[in-house]
């Protein structure tokens, strides 16, 4: 695979080969070809990947009497990035989404309640990221399709109940992903670099941290635990630290927000174009308009630039908060 390929057309990419069901393969794939840019250079890759995307929609063709219909668990991806909210039964995974998205998930104190994943959408700051409230991870019954889910998300969220057993509940939902080749990113050191493993970025929520007395048990939590891991005290209950963990998911998804000025006019700052850290200004035109990207005759920086209204080039790095003038 070219290694030319912008970093969310790399990140598709990646998506792809981690896709295990024919249903996912053609979305994924679908989904990598329309992020590559199309130029000379591409061409013999984007028809060997068309090649492949048709044959495996005949496949899904021929198979289709016996496949189920669209599953629950695929979940069609919308705004900045997809995360996972995932652990043991009655942490309070869906109390979170209801707490911080639009959605509705039951919220029971009875074990069990959720059985399908269910999307909500989260405003971070200015952007909007996808959530998904994810039935429990236990021992008695792995669903093949969860782990498929988080395996296809950006980041995960592990879900923690602080008042009840927290280092097992930890301990268990790692080892039910890590059994199923999902490893949490900062212990990539210890794994081979072997394609099947899936990495992900992820993110300790420890909830129900409602008051005094349960952030004392966070403190001891912290100190009986012998890896470093990012943690956050939360309660969805409270609504302690929502506005960290926003800010945390968004830091974890590794992007940046970056602001489209017409010539002669203002920004308009409440509406971000969001792009994977590391971007530069010609990523930035093609997400806008492929005419940009191809036309592209001159681009002005606000913000990384070393003065405001810099003249760049095509390859300028952009960072957050950055506001870019393209003229074509
Ligand atoms: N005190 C307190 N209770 C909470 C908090 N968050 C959730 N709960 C309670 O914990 C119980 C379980 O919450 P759920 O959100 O249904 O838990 P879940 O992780 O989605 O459970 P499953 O769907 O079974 O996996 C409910 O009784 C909630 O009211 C919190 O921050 N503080
Ligand atoms: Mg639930």
């Amino acid at each position: 695979m070219p290694t030319n390929l912008p970093p969310d057309a790399l990140q598709a990419e990646k998506r792809y080969r981690e896709a295990e069901t024919l249903e996912d393969k053609i979305a994924t794939l679908d989904e990598f070809i329309g992020l590559i840019p199309k130029h000379k250079g591409t061409d013999h890759l984007r028809a060997d990947l068309r090649k492949q995307l048709s044959k495996l929609k005949a496949s899904a063709q021929a198979g289709k009497k016996t496949t189920r219909q669209d599953s629950a668990f695929r979940i069609v991806r919308e705004g900045a990035g997809q995360v996972a909210i995932v652990g043991v039964t009655n942490v309070g995974k869906s109390a979170l989404v209801a707490a911080l998205t639009n959605a509705t998930p039951e919220v029971s104190s009875a074990p069990y309640t959720t059985w399908e994943p269910t999307p909500g959408m989260m405003l971070a700051d200015n952007v909007q990221i996808q959530l998904i409230d994810t039935p429990p991870l236990s021992r008695d019954y792995v669903e093949v399709e969860l782990l498929s889910l988080i395996r296809r998300s950006d980041l995960i969220l592990l879900v923690v109940d602080v008042q009840t057993q927290p280092v097992q509940q930890l301990e268990e939902s790692i080892a039910i992903l890590e059994e199923h080749r999902i490893i949490p990113l900062h212990r990539r050191d210890g794994y081979p670099d072997d394609p099947r493993f899936t990495f992900k970025p992820l993110l300790v929520l420890a909830n129900k941290c409602d008051d005094r007395e349960s952030e004392e048990l966070f403190e001891i939590l912290c100190v009986l635990l012998e890896e470093k891991w990012s943690i956050l005290p939360v309660s969805a209950t409270t609504g302690h630290n929502l506005e960290q963990l926003k800010q945390a998911v968004f830091d974890g998804l590794a992007v940046m927000r970056v602001y489209a000025k017409p010539p002669g006019k203002d920004p308009d700052l409440s509406r971000p174009y969001v792009l994977p850290k590391g971007s530069t200004v010609e990523e930035f035109a093609r997400k806008i308009h492929k005419d940009f990207y191809d036309n592209l005759k001159s681009a002005r920086v606000w913000g990384s630039a070393t003065f405001d209204g810099q003249a760049v080039s095509r390859d300028h790095v952009l960072h957050d908060g950055d506001v870019v003038e393209l003229r074509i």
